[in-house]
Order: structure tokens, then sequence, then C-alpha cells
């Protein structure tokens, strides 16, 4: 009779057990919205293989697309990847989920000079995923002027020569810096003084690329290219004959991070791959392929001399310094977006 009792109970909490473990797996899923060629798929693959969780990627290639298609409701994702001026709108807009820290330990592995930020006090929604600027890159083969500037890259000799990120926050951004203007004053006024300077620009442009710009560098279709940090750093590694110039009139820092909507299903699914991609050696693996000013300091310390010697990755402290960070411009945006989409119309 004791025997059968145990019995019982051993198989009712079999059943239990099993039920969970079916629960468990229906569950085990993570749907993550990212920037595209940001996180290289081994690191998607080795935190299935490790956790059992079904990871899906969708990539955009500018913040104001993944904002579209969120405010659409299009996809349901577990994790996005804003930019700061992007996770500023969104906490505003209580559109983000706070995270339990408790479930990120490797937050630790972030140097302080990346946490706390304006955009995010307490890093209450975002963990910092990359940092990085925006310079320029010229093939020093097929360009032999000295380039030194945004307006040295747009002169009418460079036509057909040049690729561009295809984002209008960034391109207006150059425009105002040109003008000497801060890159955050997108009011009426300045969009109506950059407006001739853009409408030059823009028909210098052979192609427009936000996911891949190092592309058309590397092929030859273009000599110069007005790229990400990470992108420039894959080109310097590639052949000595791209020079990195950081543009005379000033750029921005970007900081990238990894954040949660409010709808997001799978939050602590979304917490351990937070969690995962702070670990110190994945964190290398990122920047070995997407090399990027690396938050980590944990990760940075493991990077080989090479890749900290890399200027396009890692910008000094003193041009850190001269960098102007975006902030949100709330509904200048659109008018940003409408701008520069109605000039490369023309
Ligand atoms: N391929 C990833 C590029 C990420 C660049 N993010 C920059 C945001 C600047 N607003």
């Amino acid at each position: 009779m004791k025997t059968k009792t145990t019995k019982c109970i051993v198989s009712a909490a079999a059943a239990v057990a099993l039920t969970l473990t079916g629960a468990t797996q229906a569950a085990e899923k993570l749907n993550i919205y990212c920037w595209s060629e940001y996180i290289p798929q081994d690191v998607i693959d080795d935190f299935s293989k490790e956790t059992g969780i079904k990871v899906s990627v969708e990539n955009y290639a500018s913040n104001e697309e993944m904002l579209a298609k969120l405010g659409a409701g299009g996809g349901s994702f577990d994790i996005i990847q804003p930019s700061e001026y992007v996770v500023e709108a969104l906490v505003k807009e209580k559109l983000l989920r706070p995270l339990d820290k408790k479930a990120i330990p490797n937050l630790k592995n972030i140097d302080s000079k990346f946490l706390n930020m304006s955009f995010d006090p307490g890093n209450k929604y975002s963990v910092p995923f990359m940092a990085g600027t925006v310079g320029i890159v010229v093939n020093t083969e097929l360009v032999k002027d000295d380039i030194k500037s945004f307006s040295d890259v747009f002169k009418p000799a460079n036509k057909g020569k040049i690729v561009a990120l295809d984002d209008a926050r960034e391109i207006t951004a150059w425009a105002l810096l040109s003008q000497g203007l801060p890159i955050n004053d997108m009011s009426d006024a300045n969009l109506e003084k950059v407006k001739p300077v853009l409408a030059n620009w823009l028909p210098l442009v052979k192609v427009f690329d936000s996911d891949s710009p190092k592309t058309a560098l590397l092929n030859g279709d273009v000599a110069i290219g007005i790229v990400w940090g990470g992108e420039g750093a894959i080109l310097l590694q590639s052949d000595p004959k791209f020079r990195w110039i950081i543009p005379a009139e000033g750029t921005h820092l970007f900081i990238d991070s990894l954040a949660i909507p409010k709808t997001a299903k799978n939050v602590n699914n979304a917490e351990a791959f937070m969690n995962f991609i702070l670990r110190t050696d994945i964190s290398k693996q990122i920047s070995d392929a997407f090399p990027y000013t690396n938050p980590n300091l944990a990760a940075r310390k493991i990077l080989t001399e090479e890749q900290i010697r890399n200027k396009a990755s890692f910008p000094s402290d003193e041009e850190i310094a001269k960098m102007q960070v975006f902030r949100d411009i709330g509904t200048q945006g659109s008018k940003v977006d409408e701008l520069v989409t109605s000039l490369k119309a023309q």
C-alpha cells in the first residue's frame, strides 16, 4: 500500500514534470529585431545551443525603419536595438519594459562611461550593445585629394564616386555640421538652411547603403564612403589603401542598446540573451565580427593590440570628447525624413 502511494506520487510528479517540460519547450522562443550586420549568426547559434531557446532574427537598416514597423504593430519582438535618441523617445512614450537587473549580472562588464547615460538614467530600460561613430573612408589608390571634411567629400568632382549611409537623420546631421550648426537643432529654420546643401550633395552619391556600405568600396564601385565606424574598421583591416578620417566639421557618437518592448512575450528569454551577449567571450566574438566601439570593458581587455589600435573602432578620448550625441527630436523627425526623401527623388 505504502509502495503504491509512493508510485502514485512519483508518477504524478513525472506527469507534472512532463507537462512543465512540454509547456516550457513550447515557450522557449526569442524574437529579435536588430540592425543588420551587428549580431553575428554564430552568437545566435551558440545562445540557442546553450539554452535551447529558438531565436528568430529580423533586421533593419535605420532606427526610423524599426520605429515604423513597431508603430504599425508589425512583428512581435522581444528585443529591439535602438540608438540612444530612440531609447529616449521610447522611454518617454512608455513603450519599453523595465529590466530585471538581477537577471543581467554581466552588466558589470560594461564600462561605466557607457552606463547611466542621459537617455536612460540608471539603465532602467536599456543595455549598451555597441557604440561608434560615423566617418569618411577614402580609397587612396583612386582619390588623390586630401579629404578632410564632409564638404571635401561632396565636391562636384566626386560625383558618382560616393557611398553614403541611407539614413535621413545622419545625412541631415552632416549638412548641419557643415554649416557649423548643432546636430540636434533640426528646427524648421535649420532644415531650411541645410536644404540647399542637401540639394547639392545628394545627387553626387552613387550608392546609399546603411546595411553594408563597405561593399561598394571593397568592390571598387565607389572611392569614398561616409560609413559607420565598424564598417570603416573592416575596410582598414582589409587593405591599407583605405584611410579613415573623422570629418573636420565634427561627427557624432552613437550608443546602440538592447531593450525589451512593452509588448514582448518572452521577457525572461530576452533578459537571458542580454546577459549572454554581455559575457566577456561572447562580446569579444561580436567585436571580432563587427568591430565597433565595444563598451564592454572586460571584452576590450582581451581584444588584440591590432583591434584596439583600429581608429575606426576606437576613436581617441580626444576625438570622442568632441562628438555630439543624438537626442530625441520628436515630430521634427518625420520632417527630416520627408526633406531627404523628396530631395533624393529629384
Ligand atoms: N550595421 C550596424 C550599424 C549600426 C549603426 N547604428 C548607428 C546608429 C546611428 N544613429
